[in-house]
């Protein structure tokens, strides 16, 4: 009854509660809200229009002012292709038919190179800040499913997108995960999984590992390449064992750092194949090499596969690989050649620089005289899609100009280099630059000359920063070690809470950093760690949010802060993955139409009408729309 009233209240009808008697009447108004997620909605896009956007990182407004495309693809004869059929069967089929092992023999078996496509992973996470949503994943997903039915994988889960999801796209990577799952059938779905750490910058109990993982295959992900920033073994076996548990398929993952064709490299062939030898006893479907920064030149992708294939003839390789330096399409040729079975590529347009290399002009290199089972027209046509995406998501590009072989110099993986480019470009400041791409090399000696990729790339950038800051060299930093406030990443790594590196601490460096503030761990982090008390978390959050699921235990595991921030952002707007991209980034302007599809059969057709005046005394105004014909009025406090 109390409903009842609400809704017929006149109040209420004008949509005038919002000001006055949402304090009133706070009880009412949240069982209401609950209910109504038109007014959510409304909500978020009258507080951007009143005051933009407030997604980080965004610089300016999206350049695609229109809905993006859904390209045709076409078959040999040049007829359209209907993408709303099944697509073809792909090696998903193999895979669930056949179990991991004998998924991963067949790959060995195939007469040529797969390719796996990184769009909707590395690729945006390279490339635009990891900002690129479900909404429009689920768009392409279809078409995707026909025009890449031959791929390897597609490379579409964790690493980074994990916690940008919830941390600023406001919206679920479980969701996301289920979603594309019913989407594409047929092609295998792979994640990227930072050993002991999961998805996160740091050691988790095992048992969360363990949980995090099986959730991660029962919602859809099938490969899990998961790998070690120290190429540390116990590390990377907490997740290892945590997908052979979970029955996926593992791509246990050796991490290639700087150019070990180089004299003197610490990282040189021998190194690389006893790792090899010891990640084939320890058990992998599949054998993971992770070049980060693209710093492996072709002549070295050659000598590595060469002698890791000679050794393992019945070990499927995959390789990844980033083009900073504008030789990743060579380094892949070379891999193919030299007897890969699996290579990393993206589409052409969310391609090259600290991206993945472009498909077509891999396809082009191998020019026919290897099989990838890939239809070059079909990806070039999904390609169309992604060029606007990339003006859709303009405002998250870093300024990038074209690629630079300096990467063998300064190593510094992909996505971090982008960041780090968007961070100098932000404080203005052209030399910064110049500066941080030295002071990253330096901070790298200084800490031993370390394998770099997320959680040790961003030591060794908080490092950089902070000695480009504070003025400091090498030498500064050694003498002054045992009185500077180092970041709390550094703190971290020299506690061995990161895992140990090869050859050991640089001392007398650790225990100056260290003082007394900081244990020496001898061990791997994650022995020191209890188990989670997975049913009280559980019934903890249902108390606090009501409807939890493992998947949330999971997510919260990983990201407590991250999560809860979360779940407050969705109470207050509903679930805005639902909100086209450029409704979801550009304020909404009088006279544009936005079509809101909140659930399958449901359509919000959403005007916007007028700002109102700020009102002195609230401090808010009001924000007019028509939705579904009628007008509605919702007040945001105006924060300018
Ligand atoms: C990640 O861990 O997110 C990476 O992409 C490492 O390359
Ligand atoms: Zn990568």
């Amino acid at each position: 009854p109390f409903l009842l009233t609400l809704l017929t209240n006149p109040v209420f009808i004008n949509g005038d509660y919002w000001t006055t008697f949402i304090d009133d009447t706070p009880k009412l108004f949240e069982m209401v809200s609950s209910q109504n997620r038109a007014q959510k909605l409304l909500h978020y896009l009258a507080d951007l229009a009143v005051n933009g956007s407030s997604i980080k990182g965004q610089m300016g407004l999206p350049k695609l002012h229109t809905q993006p495309t859904i390209p045709v693809l076409h078959d040999s004869e040049g007829n359209d292709i209907d993408v709303s059929t099944p697509p073809l069967a792909g090696w998903r089929q193999v895979l669930l038919e056949k179990g991991p092992a004998a998924f991963a023999k067949q790959v060995r078996k195939f007469n040529g190179t797969l390719l796996m496509d990184t769009t909707w992973r590395d690729a945006h996470q390279s490339l635009l800040a990891t900002r690129v949503r479900t909404y429009d994943l689920a768009a392409i997903a279809p078409t995707t499913a026909h025009a890449l039915s031959g791929a390897f994988a597609l490379e579409c889960w964790g690493g980074a997108t994990f916690d940008v999801a919830m941390r600023f796209l406001h919206e679920d990577p479980w969701e996301r995960l289920r979603t594309l799952r019913k989407l594409v059938p047929n092609i295998p779905f792979q994640m990227l999984l930072r050993g002991a750490n999961g998805v996160a910058y740091s050691s988790l109990p095992d048992n969360a590992i363990d949980h995090f993982v099986l959730q991660a295959k029962e919602n859809g992900v099938d490969i899990f390449r998961v790998f070690d920033a120290l190429n540390d073994l116990e590390q990377l076996n907490v997740g290892v064992s945590a997908v052979k548990k979970a029955g996926g398929v593992v791509e246990a993952t050796i991490c290639y750092s700087g150019d070990m064709l180089q004299p003197g490299k610490k990282y040189n062939l021998d190194y690389y194949l006893e790792i090899t030898d010891k990640i084939v006893q320890m058990g992998t479907h599949i054998l993971g090499i992770k070049d980060m920064a693209g710093t492996m030149k072709p002549s070295a992708a050659k000598l590595l596969i060469g002698s890791i294939r000679a050794k393992y003839p019945d070990l499927p390789i995959h390789v990844h690989t980033h083009d900073s330096a504008g030789t990743a399409v060579a380094s892949m040729a070379a891999c193919a050649f030299a007897g890969a079975d699996v290579v990393d590529v993206a589409t052409n347009s969310m391609s090259g620089l600290t991206s993945q290399p472009s498909i077509n002009a891999l396809l082009a290199s191998l020019d026919g005289e290897i099989n990838t089972d890939i239809n070059v027209n079909l990806v070039r046509e999904l390609d169309a899609y992604w060029a606007q995406m990339r003006l859709l998501y303009s405002c998250f590009e870093a300024d990038l100009k074209g690629p630079d072989p300096e990467v063998y110099v300064h190593e510094i993986p992909g996505g971090q280099l982008t960041n780090l480019l968007f961070q100098a470009q932000q404080l203005g400041l052209g030399e910064q630059w110049t500066e941080t791409k030295k002071a990253y090399r330096e901070a790298n000696y200084l800490l031993g000359d370390l394998v770099k990729v997320t959680p040790t790339s961003k030591v060794v950038g908080d490092l950089a920063q902070f000695m480009v800051t504070n003025k400091l060299t090498p030498d500064d930093v050694r003498r002054l070690a045992s009185s500077l406030d180092f970041p709390d990443s550094v703190m971290d790594f020299f506690e061995g809470l990161i895992g140990q590196p090869y050859g050991g601490f640089p001392e007398p460096l650790r225990s100056d950093v260290l003082r007394n503030k900081r244990r020496k761990l001898t061990c791997r982090p994650g022995l020191e760690l209890a188990p989670f008390d997975l049913e009280r978390i559980k019934d903890d959050l249902q108390d606090r949010f009501g409807d939890i699921g493992e998947c949330d235990v999971a997510s919260y595991n990983m990201y407590p802060k991250v999560y809860e921030d979360f779940r407050k952002i969705r109470e207050l707007y509903g679930d805005l993955s639902v909100l086209p991209t450029k409704n979801f980034l550009s304020p909404p302007v009088v006279g544009e139409e936005i079509v809101v599809t909140i659930e399958q059969g449901k359509t919000l057709i959403i005007k916007p009408q007028a700002i109102g005046d700020l009102n002195k005394e609230t401090g808010r105004r009001e924000v007019y729309f028509e939705l579904n014909g009628e007008l509605r009025k919702v007040a945001v406090v105006d924060r300018s």
